[in-house]
């Protein structure tokens, strides 16, 4: 690895849809760049970037993976994301610490939801990105319908610096708009190609294109349009100048194009990623907290500041152990050192300061500001905790992670592994923070959730490849609770003459109901001791006993009011234990007769889909008993559709919107709360507990 400086650093993502050809393009650079000796291909498995075995079986990117390459002296990391909704949140953590982004548009499929959803990331993080026309060597590739749609989706001003020879089979290279000059390359994806002169057909268009592309440069920088007005030509090192500038600025967007497959187009890619994406030095200055004011402060990428870096991802590798990846801001790490971890407040041994490669790393003694490194071991660090020199801690701002959208209940195969299961839960979710467990203690289930079905399934293929368990998913239980909606007044006696001392206690309960979400409230109004103080207590304890498990269906009673207003005692019989069977029995008969109904949890649904599907969706979620609160247009032909839903009408609703949109819907949900359910459908659910019970 050739030495480099911050200023020849670039950290490029690679964004867009899935299997618009993000890790096809990487490898594509990879191996033009020297970095890798054969071009990795994905549907072969042989990718150093889609290396995992979860990644081959399925053939999409399902975790980011970080290389570099060196090209025109700068020193390029790039980061491949995944493209699924399911796994983007990974996106989302590359793009907080990327320098630039290059977004791929497939010449087939043009700009997808998905590809919306982070050109959206893309201007949170303030981020100039590149475009990169894909697959113009597949059937029924067209390019121009690709740039009005990039005009029309991202709302931006595309720079269109090519143009495609050949379609189809016979896409063989790429017309140069700023050299005008043809780019002929060879058809076996080695990447070689020769300069030639601009094909006569084409002649006519490139001109024009040119044109267009030259009044859009000097649009963005006056002494060009100075010149260009008063008829002077402007030369390729201004317009590349200008290219750079404007691509920060945001004022339009370089887009070339070709074919990652073929090798085809992508070292002009490779050059603009130079030419226009900012290294960390021109990025805008990143804004920490210092701890010992709480003052806010601008980080420099200074190599001689005081060090600081965010940690955005983790990974654990099966050789390496558990290994932290982080972005350095300012300052320089050296192997074999110290730092602190600023978020846990601790200090951190550094071992050996690594470059990712793919599914490798490489040993490297120091890193500068701007990079992207690893390091293995740290005890106390997990993503998103700031690393910094001791002298002067900072923290930076990690991300919040959006809820789960999908739940499973999860056991294993064989009984004994819980253990084993619950410590490599645990790795997992190191590694992917949008897995969650939590023990149902309702239900009793152990529930997994996540951001969609093939996440879930994709864990549970991890779970048994790294560690042995083998485990089976069922939809979870939906956490029903009671209530009541009638007041009573009840008595409960409890009176047993077993020979020697015998057990009495009687108390006199009002019981009613309270609003939604008041839980539970005891009121002792007892008056000249007929429940003597100290068994007052046993009483209340009673009742909640009784509450979790209610009369219809074993579900827990919520939203209840008890009041023990009147009873009667016996000096030698009644004892704690008397008056809390008397009380349970008390709460018992009398939610019989107040009424009892069955809760429901509901959900608060934001669905994202193409205008088309909308009648559909809507369709859908009435039949689900879903309530739609409100449709709001989104970019790029979007609704959002905004809804509240039964859990149990939705328990499987990913795989379902995906096959009713043909994967162009996205989702989320979350817990609301609480509605009663409709009269029809209790009988079926309290049918459905009572066989449970049966068999358990
Ligand atoms: N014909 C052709 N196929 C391509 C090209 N680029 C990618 N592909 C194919 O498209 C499919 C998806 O490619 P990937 O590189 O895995 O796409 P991706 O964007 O990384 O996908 P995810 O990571 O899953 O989001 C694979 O079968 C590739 O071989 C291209 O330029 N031409
Ligand atoms: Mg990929």
């Amino acid at each position: 690895m050739k030495p480099y400086t911050s200023e020849n650093l670039r950290n490029v993502a690679i964004i867009a849809h899935g299997g618009a050809g993000k890790t096809s393009l990487a490898e594509a650079m990879l191996f033009n760049g020297g970095s890798t000796s054969r071009l990795g291909s994905v549907d072969s498995g042989t990718s150093v970037l889609d290396s995992e075995p979860e990644e081959i079986k399925r053939r999409i990117t399902l975790t980011s993976a970080i290389h570099h390459f060196d090209w025109k002296g700068r020193h390029v990391n790039v980061i491949d994301t995944p493209g699924y909704a399911n796994f983007i949140v990974d996106t989302k953590s590359c793009m907080r610490v990327a320098g630039g982004a290059v977004v791929i548009v497939s010449a087939i499929s043009g700009v997808k939801v998905q590809t919306e959803a982070v050109w959206k990331y893309a201007d949170e993080f303030d981020i100039p990105r590149v475009i990169f026309i894909s697959k113009l060597d597949r059937e029924r590739a067209d390019f121009e319908r690709a740039v009005s749609e990039i005009e029309s989706s991202f709302k931006c001003h595309p720079l269109v610096l090519q143009m495609p020879i050949g379609k189809e089979d016979d896409f063989v290279g790429v017309v140069d708009l700023v050299g005008m000059k043809a780019l002929r390359y060879s058809n076996d994806q080695s990447g070689k190609f020769t300069v030639e002169e601009i094909p006569d057909h084409l002649k006519e268009a490139a001109e024009e294109a040119r044109e267009a592309m030259i009044e859009r440069v000097v649009e963005a920088d006056d002494d060009l349009m100075e010149k260009y007005l008063g008829g002077e030509d402007i030369s390729v090192e201004e317009i590349t100048q200008a290219a750079h500038e404007g691509t920060l600025t945001g004022k339009f967007v370089p887009v070339v194009c070709g074919s990652a497959m073929k090798n085809i187009g992508i070292q002009p890619l490779m050059d603009l990623i130079c030419d226009c994406l900012p290294s960390p030095l021109e990025r805008p200055a990143q804004l920490a907290e210092v701890l010992a004011d709480n003052e806010g402060k601008e980080l420099v990428p200074d190599p001689e500041a005081p060090f600081a870096a965010l940690v955005f991802k983790t990974i654990s590798d099966p050789f390496t152990g558990q290994l932290s990846v982080f972005r350095v801001y300012s300052g320089t790490l050296t192997s074999d050192s110290t730092c602190l971890n600023s978020t846990k407040d601790r200090k951190e041994r550094i071992g050996q300061l690594l470059k990712l490669e793919g599914n490798k790393q490489v040993p490297i003694e120091k890193c500068v500001p701007g990079d992207i490194i690893a390091v293995a071991k740290l005890k106390e660090t997990t993503t998103w905790d700031t690393l910094c020199s001791e002298k002067e801690p900072i923290l930076l701002k990690g991300l919040s992670l959006p809820a789960p959208v999908i739940s499973f209940s999860l056991r294993p195969k064989s009984k004994g592994d819980e253990e084993k299961l619950g410590s490599a839960l645990q790795r997992l979710m190191a590694e992917d923070p949008t897995i969650h467990i939590d023990r149902n203690e309702q239900t009793k289930e152990l529930v997994v959730s996540g951001m969609g079905q093939v996440h879930i399934e994709v864990t549970v293929d991890r779970i048994k490849r790294k560690f042995g368990v083998d485990v089976e998913l069922d939809a979870p239980k939906v956490p029903y609770k009671e209530t009541i909606r009638g007041t009573v007044s009840v008595q409960g006696r409890h009176k047993k003459q077993s020979g020697g001392r015998g057990q009495f206690g009687d108390v006199w309960l009002k019981i009613e109901p309270l609003p939604k979400g008041g839980g539970f409230e005891f009121v002792n109004n007892i008056v000249g001791g007929v429940v003597p103080r100290q068994y007052v207590p046993a009483v209340e304890k009673g009742v909640l006993e009784a509450m979790a498990a209610g009369v219809l269906a074993g579900y827990p009673v919520v939203d209840v009011k008890v009041t023990l207003y009147d009873g009667s005692y016996h000096t030698v019989d009644s004892s704690e234990m008397a008056f809390k069977i008397a009380g349970s029995l008390a709460f018992k008969k009398g939610v019989v007769d107040a009424r009892p109904v069955l809760l429901e949890p509901i959900m608060a649904m934001e669905i994202t889909v193409p205008n088309d599907y909308m009648g559909d969706i809507i369709g859908d979620l009435n039949s689900r008993r879903g309530k739609v609160n409100g449709v709001e247009p989104m970019a790029g032909g979007n609704q959002l559709i905004k809804a509240s839903v039964p859990m149990a009408e939705v328990l499987k609703y990913a795989p379902d919107l995906r096959s009713m949109t043909g994967g162009r819907g996205m989702f989320t949900m979350e817990f609301s709360h609480y509605e009663e359910v409709p009269s029809h459908l209790t009988a079926k659910i309290v049918e459905a507990a009572k066989r449970e019970r049966e068999e358990s």
